[in-house]
């Protein structure tokens, strides 16, 4: 049995890299096993060129999505989650805010990247995203056509994974970092007018410093968190943790029940009636999942 990192994952088929630097394309040993992007997996030979992969190592962090019916895995062991965001196309507040959530509850964290800082809209979308900056999250503004250095900055120690809808810039970066054109990029009008993604299938590619990774992933439209329990997403919103507990009801969910917390905290302008409605939002979907969904 050989040791290796998962570097790509397509719908039937993975690459792994082997520790001598081999690459194998490999088959997973039994429908049941399902590996990401990062994960440390042990493989064996099938021929020269491929193998299978028959069992993965223990996680740091696991980051997936998960709706009513499926779960699929994004990446693993990430020590950060990087989400890009641009002006254009307009960037979807409610996604960015599904995958804070999500990087808090895999206790994973989670730093924003505004690229396309070139563009003159720019500074309108500096300016929406500076309450995320309020809340903890580093907001990194960067061009990645013109100058990727402050997020190179953010990426050489850390093992990370590249979110974000169409069209964001996540490949362009990829390309910026390692001074080749490694993934395929698109024009915003070509993208949207396809619908189709430019980027198909999650990759990692190495950095130069050590231990250091960054993974590509396809631009995403929906990002479910089912697998969450609603304790799990209300402790992933920071300004409400001290609210948390606190309601007049043990089972308060926050929407028009009297003397909730949650609802004060945000008329004493502590949190921002969006964030709550996204936490009202979050919360309902777990819910809807039958309980033998989850994990
Ligand atoms: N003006 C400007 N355009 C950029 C910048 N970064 C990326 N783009 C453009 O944005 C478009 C989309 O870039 P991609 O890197 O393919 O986007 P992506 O996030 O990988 O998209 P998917 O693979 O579909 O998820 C391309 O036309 C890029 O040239 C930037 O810093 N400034
Ligand atoms: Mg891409
Ligand atoms: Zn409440």
């Amino acid at each position: 049995m050989l040791n290796a990192l998962v570097i790509e994952t397509q719908r039937r088929h993975n690459t792994v890299r082997l520790d001598d630097g081999t690459e194998l394309i490999c088959v997973t040993k039994g429908r049941q096993l399902q590996i990401a992007c990062g994960d440390r997996v042990a493989v064996y030979h099938s021929n020269e060129r491929e193998g299978v992969i028959e069992s993965v190592a223990p996680r740091e962090s696991l980051f997936y999505r998960a709706d009513a019916f499926k779960q699929k895995l994004v990446a693993a062991n990430v020590t950060q989650i990087v989400c890009i965001v641009a002006p254009l196309p307009p960037y979807s507040d409610e996604l960015l805010n599904r995958w804070l959530v999500c990087a808090e509850a895999s206790g994973v964290k989670a730093i924003i990247g505004l690229n396309k800082i070139d563009l003159v809209e720019a500074s309108a979308t500096a300016d929406a995203l500076a309450r995320y900056r309020d809340l903890g999250y580093p907001v990194i503004p960067f061009s990645a056509k013109f100058n990727h250095a402050p997020m190179r900055e953010r990426l050489l120690n850390e093992r990370s994974l590249l979110i974000g809808q169409s069209g964001m810039g996540k490949s362009k970066l990829l390309n910026a970092l390692a001074g080749a054109d490694l993934q395929r990029t698109n024009t915003i009008s070509q993208a949207l007018s396809s619908g189709r993604h430019t980027t198909t299938f999650t990759r990692l590619f190495t950095l130069d410093t050590p231990n250091a990774w960054v993974v590509d992933s396809p631009g995403m439209q929906v990002f479910g968190l089912a697998h969450f329990a609603r304790g799990d997403i209300e402790r992933a919103f920071p300004e409400f943790r001290e609210a948390l507990g606190r309601c007049r009801f043990r089972d308060c969910r926050h929407q028009r029940e009297p003397d909730c917390a949650l609802q004060q905290a945000v008329a004493q302008g502590v949190a921002t009636r969006d964030r709550l409605s996204y936490l009202r939002m979050f919360c309902e979907e777990g819910e809807a999942v039958p309980h033998y969904a989850r994990h």
